[in-house]
């Protein structure tokens, strides 16, 4: 009798260790999911560009409601050798809607540059010279949408897109902000 008791003890005993071990993965399962859904938001709310620096004269939090003020553009442009239908604003408008000034670059304004910054720390430059269409037919766009689709999480909810250039280096995923510094 003594003996069926223990047997039975051990097998509750047994039964409870197991509930107990399901239980902490599970709790450690959803809290991982829960951390995820929280950094998915986290990127979701932060969809605006900011721009400040040298001659901006309205730093600005650029987002959906900004853009909407300006003309979109399309554009076909090669990604690595493989076509799509680009659309967005053009960068210099979205300069413009921040106070900085094209059409009358000259003289000292030839030293400006934007930086054009993402997410993970990547960056690029244009002279703003490269941005005014008095200087030249380049079209260099703040995209949100590739094929007629929202970008993807990888290229994040705004992209430049430089349509003439052999080489996508210039195409900064994930812009998070736009800097106009000058060369000394
Ligand atoms: N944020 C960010 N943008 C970036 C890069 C990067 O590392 N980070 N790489 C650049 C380079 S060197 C190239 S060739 C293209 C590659 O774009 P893809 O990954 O969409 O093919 O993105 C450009 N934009
Ligand atoms: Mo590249």
């Amino acid at each position: 009798m003594n003996k069926m008791i223990k047997r039975v003890c051990s097998v509750c005993l047994m039964w409870i260790v197991l509930f107990g071990v399901a239980c902490v993965a599970h709790a450690q399962n959803s809290g991982a999911t829960a951390a995820a859904a929280v950094a998915t938001i986290a990127v979701k709310s932060d969809a605006s560009v900011s721009i400040s620096g040298e001659g901006v004269l309205r730093p600005l939090h650029i987002g959906e409601a900004e853009l909407k003020k300006l003309a979109r553009r399309k554009v076909t442009a090669k990604d690595h050798d493989v076509p799509a239908e680009f659309e967005g604003v053009l960068l210099a408008d979205v300069l413009r809607l921040a106070g900085v000034k094209f059409g009358e670059l000259r003289g000292k304004d030839l030293s400006l540059y934007a930086v054009i910054e993402a997410a993970d720390n990547y960056r690029a430059v244009f002279a703003l010279a490269e941005l005014d269409a008095a200087f030249t037919d380049k079209i260099v766009l703040l995209v949100d949408k590739r094929d007629g689709k929202p970008l993807s999480s990888e290229e994040g909810f705004y992209r430049i897109v430089v349509s003439d250039e052999k080489k996508q280096g210039r195409w900064v995923r994930q812009v998070t902000s736009i800097r106009i510094e000058r060369a000394r």
